[in-house]
């Protein structure tokens, strides 16, 4: 018997569960003395006797739609569009972001010009847009998160993006490791000097990669490997490690439709390998396209690695966004957020801020009121949360 604001329900829990032994299992009920966890769980028993568990599930998921500021929840493979970590519940910065950023420009430049250079006077190609849209992602875990090697300690294992290459060439110019021939050389290793390699090949660089990841999809489904025969080599004793590396891998989202990429997720989930991270970065964009067109990659992939028992953690909108989505009361704006498609956020990129008012914000009149107080400059340039290393450390920290 349970009082629960007005309403007064009694459960026969023996009853209801009888037939349903798996549902009801004992350990996963909140009996925690926690009160509204409690009446929660005595309503779902409730709705759950009368009116069955397809129904139950059904009001579940449509309460859980409701719970956009919530982190995470708990019902339904995809949460809704916004960040899972709220600004609420997000930790102070540790780092000094006027240097943290001057280092990243330097660094996105470098790769940029590298690439630039290289084609000026040859036909080497390479990758421009996978860095610079990945510079906030790497510089993070690279000042806050990645740990190197010590006596006891193997040091964490990162796979790099492949294409991301020009990033990591240019960050170990800046931290002394690489000199300005070997960034004049960008693929052509043949060059009076030596040169870089195309991509991470421990091969043709074995100071400097560990794992060849270019061929896309090997890196997510190596790294996963990787995770589970450190486990391996552990349970074995075949290593005396005082603290756990971590196993990092960096994913585009284009990559994520290689058959290998997502070929054994479900194998983390399987072997609690609780010892792994992925950074898919989401730029909505692979070489010759948007990556979802008329869809949303970050929810299909979301839907996906949840379904496969992981721990997901968004970083979609950057902290200007903030201080609108805390005033959209009605919920309009995160169901513009939800109904537009990644093409659509792709045109928003691309065209001014005026465009974005009158397309994004202006379906819905109200919508506009959210934006009257900014420009049109400063409407465009409204960060995505990937851009914005507040938003990325808090995801990695709870990662
Ligand atoms: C197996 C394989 N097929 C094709 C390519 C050629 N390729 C290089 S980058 C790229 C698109 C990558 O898109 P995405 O994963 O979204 O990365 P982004 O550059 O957007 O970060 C393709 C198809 C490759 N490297 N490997
Ligand atoms: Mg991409």
């Amino acid at each position: 018997m349970l009082n629960l604001a007005g309403i007064t329900v009694n459960v026969d829990k023996k009853e209801i569960y009888g037939s349903r032994a798996s549902a009801a299992d004992e350990s996963s009920k909140i009996q925690n003395g926690d009160k509204w966890g409690e009446s929660l769980q005595s309503v779902f028993e409730l709705a759950l006797e009368n009116q069955g568990p397809e129904r139950t599930a059904k009001l579940l998921e449509q309460l859980a739609g409701q719970l956009r500021a919530a982190p995470r929840p708990s019902v339904g493979t995809t949460t809704p569009y916004v960040n899972t970590i709220p600004a609420e519940q997000q930790p102070a910065y540790p780092g000094n972001r006027d240097i943290e950023r001057r280092i990243k420009s330097i660094i996105r430049w470098n790769a940029m010009a590298m690439v630039v250079k290289a084609n000026s006077t040859t036909n080497v190609g390479g990758h421009i847009a996978s860095f610079a849209s990945s510079a906030t992602l790497y510089e993070v875990a690279q000042n806050h998160f990645f740990r190197g090697a010590t006596a006891d300690f193997p040091g964490d294992i990162v796979y790099f993006q492949g294409h991301a290459a020009p990033g990591m060439y240019a960050r170990a110019f800046l931290e002394g490791r690489l000199d300005e021939r070997h960034l004049q050389n960008f693929r052509q290793e043949l060059a009076e000097g030596g040169g870089l390699s195309s991509y991470p090949h421990p091969y043709l660089m074995p100071d400097f990669w560990q794992f060849p990841t270019v061929s896309m999809g090997l890196g997510p489904i190596m790294s996963l490997y990787q995770a589970r025969f450190n486990r391996y080599l552990q349970a074995r004793g075949l290593v005396n490690w005082k603290e756990e590396p971590k196993v990092w891998a960096f994913l585009g989202d284009g990559e994520s439709d290689e058959p290998e990429s997502l070929g054994a997720i479900t194998l983390a989930a399987r072997e609690n390998l609780d010892n792994i991270i992925w950074v898919v970065n989401c730029n909505l964009q692979r070489l010759d396209g948007p990556v979802r067109g008329n869809g949303k990659i970050i929810q299909e992939l979301e839907g996906l690695l949840r379904g496969a028992g992981w721990n997901v953690i968004k970083v979609i909108w950057g902290t200007q966004w903030d201080e609108i989505i805390a005033r959209d009361k009605t919920g309009l704006l995160l169901k513009r957020m939800e109904e537009c498609v990644d093409g659509d956020f792709q045109k928003y990129v691309v065209e001014p801020g005026s465009y974005t008012r009158k397309h994004f914000f202006g379906k819905y009149p109200e919508l506009l009121e959210l934006v009257n107080h900014l420009t049109d400059d400063q409407i465009r340039k409204l960060l995505r949360g990937g851009h914005d290393a507040r938003k990325v450390y808090a995801a990695y920290k709870a990662a």
